[in-house]
């Protein structure tokens, strides 16, 4: 996967590629991605890459010029990739989008700065408008870097086990359990004895257990996207019975 990120801020996306499984990645050939700064494309003794909006008003717009001529650049080295454009008024981002882009061999990314940029640039260049949710940030790079992250462990090979195990059916729309390691008893809290039992099969149906849950807890807007299956209807009456005995006995 070729990743092209334009941006005033080359040394952030540097930094993140250098680390971790990025890094790894990288010196794996699974992803081989390069930072072009928008500045080095602005013309003038000062290089300025924003400007006054048209119309007034407070904050700066990212000018055109700059950015056109670096979008052209990266096309140069990824001819066929997608632009995606990281905006808060992009279309938010999710696992399903990710794995769309997964799919992609290349993508050039906008990290903008500033109110925005020039919306003629959108128009004309950007495929995929991309927020990372409801908060307020101060550019483009950060959701640049966590929508590569999202990609990269997608690639075959990225993670060190083969990934598929929370790509299936089951972990999908629905939160993990808890995890747990050495020691078995710390700080008065002790590990669930069943993990500790070795009994894998009683394991995988508390971890299940578990994840169904959290979920009902946390997030149970999930389980209204994905339908439940015969385990989890049994589960549910089951935790049903018990609440019932608790409020009418
Ligand atoms: C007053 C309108 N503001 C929009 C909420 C202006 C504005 C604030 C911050 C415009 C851009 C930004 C910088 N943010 C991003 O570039 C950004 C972002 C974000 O702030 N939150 C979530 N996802 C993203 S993707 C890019």
């Amino acid at each position: 996967m070729k990743y092209v990120a334009l941006t005033i801020f080359p040394e952030l996306l540097e930094a993140f590629w250098e680390n971790g499984i990025m890094r790894r990645a990288r010196a794996d050939g699974i992803i081989s991605p390069k930072a072009i700064n928008i500045r080095d494309y602005a013309h003038g003794r000062h290089q300025v890459t924003d400007d006054r909006p048209y119309g007034g008003g407070c904050g700066m717009v990212m000018k055109p010029e700059p950015l056109a001529a670096a979008i052209r650049e990266a096309k140069k080295t990824a001819p066929d990739a997608p632009v995606v454009m990281l905006s808060p008024e992009g279309r938010r981002f999710d696992q399903p989008l990710a794995r769309q882009l997964a799919a992609t061999g290349e993508l050039i990314f906008i990290c903008g700065r500033y109110e925005g940029i020039d919306e003629r640039i959108t128009e004309q260049f950007v495929d995929f408008e991309i927020s990372i949710g409801d908060y307020v940030l101060t550019g483009g790079e950060l959701p640049a870097m966590a929508v590569m992250d999202a990609v990269t462990r997608l690639l075959p090979g990225a993670l060190g086990n083969e990934n598929s195990a929370d790509e299936d059916s089951f972990s999908d729309k629905r939160l993990d359990c808890g995890h747990y390691t050495r020691p078995p008893s710390f700080e008065e809290r002790d590990v669930p004895e069943v993990l500790l039992t070795g009994n894998h099969e009683l394991i995988a149906k508390w971890r299940r257990a578990d994840a169904l849950m959290r979920t009902l807890v946390r997030r149970p807007d999930l389980l209204r996207e994905k339908p439940l299956d015969e385990a989890e209807k049994a589960l549910l009456e089951k935790w049903q019975g018990e609440i019932e005995k608790l409020l009418y006995r």
